[in-house]
């Protein structure tokens, strides 16, 4: 493999979008989360897993999570990454059952990141963290990350204790990113206790399956219930090739409009846009992340357009070098890839 170096020498920057880092408070409210009786089962297994065992990749993961400085920029060297536009890693405030702190992890893990942004501002740019539990304080905090931060989205970690952002109570979250113009990535978390069961009993809880069918739903629900009727500015990233719902299309538009047409469900009314693929074009935005793989991120360009998938790394859960070497090597057009790797960050997330 070729040396992968950082300057744009191939005709784009790459820019990461879905880039990860932890802080020593959320750290430690992961622990006493862990610690109180009958812990959620999807922190236990994923966060269980990252705090403390002793294999190779959860050491690494760990460690890497917490620098911000010196040892991030040298493997960003080293894969040829220009930019990582960063977030506080899952399921981050999400799954704190103390309001109060969850408030505080955000606006400290802010403060901490905007500092990083400063010392490094041609290299890392940040999302901001918030804590829906408390809807008006979190609207509050995104103002603040946005107007005097300096970040450029809000990360938001799928359900928040068993609960979906079309729920009212988190309106003023919708309404605050709207009005900031920063899009919401809504990022995975693992799946709730009521619908981990058979996915905890056969490993496939984490990212290598139940990230995508509770992150994926999510999204889904988001549309169904009408959100970007009421949000129609609002814009969604989401990750892991669109957490596959661009090859679920075609059934979700035909079965959707069935059910719609019946009145088969309370929960279901007609939308503004009709079809669900259009909200899916409209109001989303697709990254790669942990999906290095041509034949996908072709066809989601082809199906929601080009000017709608990002590059991301997902860094440092899954970082190989070889991962930017084989994109690079993808048979697409050098206009198509510059889209890909840098102009369509550039833009969503305004650098
Ligand atoms: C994993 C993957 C963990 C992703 C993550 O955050 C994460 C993993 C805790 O492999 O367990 O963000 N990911 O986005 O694919
Ligand atoms: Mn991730």
């Amino acid at each position: 493999m070729a040396q992968l170096t950082t300057g744009g020498s191939q005709g784009y920057l790459r820019i990461a979008t879905e880039e990860a880092f932890s802080t020593p408070e959320l750290i430690a409210a992961f622990r006493d989360e862990l610690a109180a009786p009958d812990p959620d089962p999807g922190l236990q297994s994923l966060i269980g897993f990252y705090l403390d065992h002793p294999a190779e990749r959860p050491q690494f993961i760990a460690k890497a999570l917490l620098d911000l400085g010196e040892g991030r920029l040298a493997d960003m060297d080293a894969r040829g990454i220009d930019r990582q536009i960063l977030a506080l890693t899952a399921p981050a405030t999400n799954a704190v059952h103390d309001v109060d702190r969850a408030a505080m992890i955000a606006e400290t893990a802010n403060d901490r990141l905007a500092e990083a942004c400063r010392a490094h501002p041609d290299r890392f740019s940040g999302m901001a963290a918030c804590a829906p539990q408390d809807a008006p304080r979190a609207a509050r905090e995104i103002e603040r990350a946005v107007t005097k931060l300096g970040l450029k989205a809000v990360v938001i970690n799928s359900h928040i204790l068993g609960e979906y952002l079309d729920n009212p109570k988190f309106s003023e979250v919708l309404e605050a990113a709207e009005a900031m113009d920063a899009p919401i990535y809504l990022h995975p978390n693992t799946p709730p206790r009521n619908m981990i069961g058979p996915m905890l009993e056969a490993g496939l809880d984490g990212a290598v399956f139940g990230f995508g069918v509770e992150t994926g739903m999510h999204a889904l629900r988001l549309i169904t219930s009408g959100v970007f009727d009421r949000f129609p500015r609002l814009q969604v990233i989401i990750g892991h090739m669109g957490e596959a719902l661009p090859f679920w299309m075609y059934r979700l538009d035909f079965m959707h409009q069935a059910g719609i047409r019946a009145n088969r469900y309370e929960f279901l009314k007609p939308l503004k846009k009709e079809k669900v693929s259009n909200y899916l074009k409209e109001n989303f935005y697709m990254t790669n992340s942990g999906v290095a793989w041509e034949p996908a991120i072709k066809f989601t360009q082809d199906v929601i357009g080009k000017d709608r998938v990002l590059y991301a790394m997902d860094y440092p859960y899954q970082c190989p070098a070889e991962e930017v070497a084989k994109l690079d090597a993808m048979d697409m057009s050098l206009e198509d890839k510059k889209m890909f790797f840098q102009t369509n960050a550039e833009r969503v997330f305004k650098l």
